[in-house]
This record gives structure tokens, C-alpha cells and sequence, in this order.
């Protein structure tokens, strides 16, 4: 068995035996090592952050998993479909959807996760940026759906429910979708999101849709229009668990969004809208429209009430 194994091996063993001190001789025995080698290992996963408690004639038992981006704890009864069958994580990268496009590009399969613990060159729409420090969730993954490029505007919204469902199965909170791709909670932006693909003229190559949520992130590294759960709950969130949310949401959001379109997504993106109904201003690359926004169209558009009761479907813009 590689080393690596063993230290995934050790630490399953230790979750299906929560609270369970195990002795070396049987942690040896189950893996077909030897007492010393489970020593060493225990000794490296301490070095990882695992809380392992060693006591004389008891053996070892597991106290606490550390809170970093490790593939073995992501991928431990994931359980998904399509999406986080192959996990990169990385301690610092420029931007996990570049690096997720490049991978893409060399033909990584559908439901490649990429996630960096920090990001140097964070992107965000347009050009802007995306403030990345260590306590967050850069998370990029890539899908390859046969639908049209202009079609990818609802993908960003079915994923914007994941992110919405991961923090409420976590913190109880339930932020709102600001569209086309914020993530807000009373007002202040939580988490965003960056869908990027590779199109011919009415076929998508690949798409990556990459995904920034402020988890433990200080409030002072943050623009002042944002807010970290960690702000809003007053306590730490264990980033672990809404990654591994997010990753599960995101396989049944993408699987139902295959099967049935928009549809199914459209009432829920509505119901948790943070735009509708109100009076907005919209500035695209093509021009700034005002009105009451009053729907959330089958394409994801976002439908404006203007003066004199004229009707105006924005494809893409932000919303002020
Ligand atoms: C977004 O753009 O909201 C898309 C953000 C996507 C980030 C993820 S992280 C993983 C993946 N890899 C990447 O490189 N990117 C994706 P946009 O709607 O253009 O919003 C950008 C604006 O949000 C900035 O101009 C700031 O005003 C604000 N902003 C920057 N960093 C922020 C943060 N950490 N939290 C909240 N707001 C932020």
C-alpha cells in the first residue's frame, strides 16, 4: 500500500470507529503494517492538523480533523455523481478557474473540482477582481453540458442555489441571490460566482464555473460591500463543510439542470431573489437601464419594469 494510502486508510478506520481509541497492534493488523509504520503515520497526520489523541495501553482515537481543503476529507462519503470524481487542491494558486481552464483544455473530464486554500490573481467579471485571502473557498469546477453559449446565464443561477442551499444546510442562514451571480446576506455580498467557457458559435466546448465564498475571511481584507459567515453567524464556520456541501449541491443542481432545463431551478432562483421587486439600476457593456425588476426570465434573464410601463429583458449586467 502507498504512504499516502495509509494515512487515508488510518483516518476512515478512525471515523468508523468514532471516539473508539484503537491500539496500534489492531490499527497494524486491519492495515497490514507495522506498529511502528502507524506511529509514523499518526505522527505525519498530526503534522497535517489532525487532532490525534495517544494514550499508553489504549491505543490511538481521532479528536478533531483540521479544517484545510484536503481531498481526503472532501471526498469522504461525497457520494456524488458527476461533480468532484477528480478534486485538485492546491495551498495557493493565481485563480482556480484559470487553472481549471487549462485543465480543461487538456481534456480533464467533466466534474474536475479545482480549490486553493488562497488565490493570488482572484478574477472576478469583467476584469475585476476577486479578493482571495487565506479563510475562504476558491472553488472552480469544470462541466461540459450540450446546451447553447447563451444558455449559460441560467447555469449560473442553478449554481448560485447551491451555494445558497450549502450555507443554509450549514449555518441555518439563508442568503439571498443578487443577480446574475452575487450571493448576499442582508445586503452584503457572501459569495460570488464566475462562469467562463470555451464556445464555437452554438456549441460549448467545456465550461467552468468557479465559485468564492467568505467563510472565516477577515472583514478588514474585505471591499466593504461584503461579509464572511464567520461575520454574520459571530462564530467560526467549518469551511470543510460547506465545501462538501457545495460540491453535493452542485452535482444534484447540474444533474437536474441536464434533465430538465431552467425549469425546475427558476421558481426557486425567484423565491430566493434579493432583486426582484425592486427598483434597480442595471449597467451593461451596452448601456444602463432603470426600472422595477419584476421577474426572472425561462432564460435567466432579468426582466425590468420601466416608465411608462414598458417591459426590458437584461441578458447580463450589474445590478445597482
Ligand atoms: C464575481 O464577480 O462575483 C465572481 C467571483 C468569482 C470568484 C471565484 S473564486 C474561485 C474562482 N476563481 C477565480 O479566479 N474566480 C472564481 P463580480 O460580480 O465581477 O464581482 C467582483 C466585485 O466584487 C469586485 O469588483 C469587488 O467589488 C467585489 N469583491 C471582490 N472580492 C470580494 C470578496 N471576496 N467578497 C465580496 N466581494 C468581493
Amino acid at each position: 500500500m502507498a504512504k499516502a494510502d495509509i494515512d487515508t486508510k488510518i483516518i476512515e478506520l478512525f471515523k468508523k470507529n468514532t471516539g473508539v481509541f484503537l491500539s496500534g497492534e489492531d490499527i497494524s493488523d486491519i492495515l497490514g503494517c507495522t506498529r511502528a509504520a502507524v506511529w509514523k503515520h499518526c505522527e505525519k497526520l498530526r503534522d497535517i492538523g489532525y487532532d490525534i489523541e495517544a494514550v499508553p495501553h489504549l491505543g490511538y482515537r481521532l479528536k478533531g480533523i483540521p479544517d484545510k481543503m484536503l481531498p481526503d476529507e472532501i471526498l469522504y462519503e461525497l457520494d456524488t455523481v458527476v461533480i468532484g470524481q477528480t478534486i485538485y487542491t492546491y495551498t495557493k494558486t493565481g485563480s482556480t478557474n484559470t487553472l481549471a481552464y487549462t485543465l480543461a483544455e487538456q481534456g480533464a473530464p467533466e466534474g474536475t473540482v479545482v480549490i486553493a486554500e488562497q488565490q493570488e490573481n482572484g478574477k472576478g467579471r469583467l476584469g475585476r477582481p476577486w479578493v482571495s485571502p487565506p479563510g475562504g473557498i476558491y472553488l472552480s469546477c469544470i462541466i461540459k453540458p450540450t446546451i447553447a453559449p447563451n444558455e449559460i446565464q441560467e447555469f449560473t443561477l442553478v449554481t448560485a442555489l447551491s451555494v445558497v442551499d450549502a450555507v443554509k444546510e450549514v449555518t441555518g442562514i439563508v442568503p439571498r441571490i443578487k443577480w446574475p451571480n452575487d450571493i448576499v446576506i442582508n445586503g452584503k455580498k457572501v459569495a460570488g460566482i464566475l462562469t467562463e467557457m470555451k464556445a464555437e458559435t452554438d456549441r460549448i466546448a467545456f465550461v467552468v464555473v468557479g465559485i468564492g465564498v467568505n467563510v472565516n475571511t477577515a472583514g478588514r481584507s474585505l471591499p466593504s460591500s461584503a461579509t464572511s459567515l464567520k461575520e454574520e453567524t459571530g462564530e467560526r464556520v467549518m469551511r470543510l463543510d460547506i465545501c462538501r456541501a457545495l460540491i453535493r449541491n452542485l452535482d444534484r443542481e447540474y444533474r437536474s439542470f441536464r434533465e430538465k432545463g431552467f425549469r425546475d431551478a427558476r421558481g426557486r432562483v425567484i423565491a430566493l431573489s434579493a432583486t426582484i421587486g425592486k427598483k434597480v439600476r442595471v449597467v451593461s457593456h451596452i448601456a444602463v437601464h432603470e426600472g422595477t425588476a419584476v421577474d426572472i426570465d425561462e432564460e435567466g434573464a432579468l426582466v425590468l419594469k420601466t416608465t411608462g410601463d414598458g417591459i426590458q429583458r437584461i441578458v447580463s449586467g450589474d445590478v445597482n
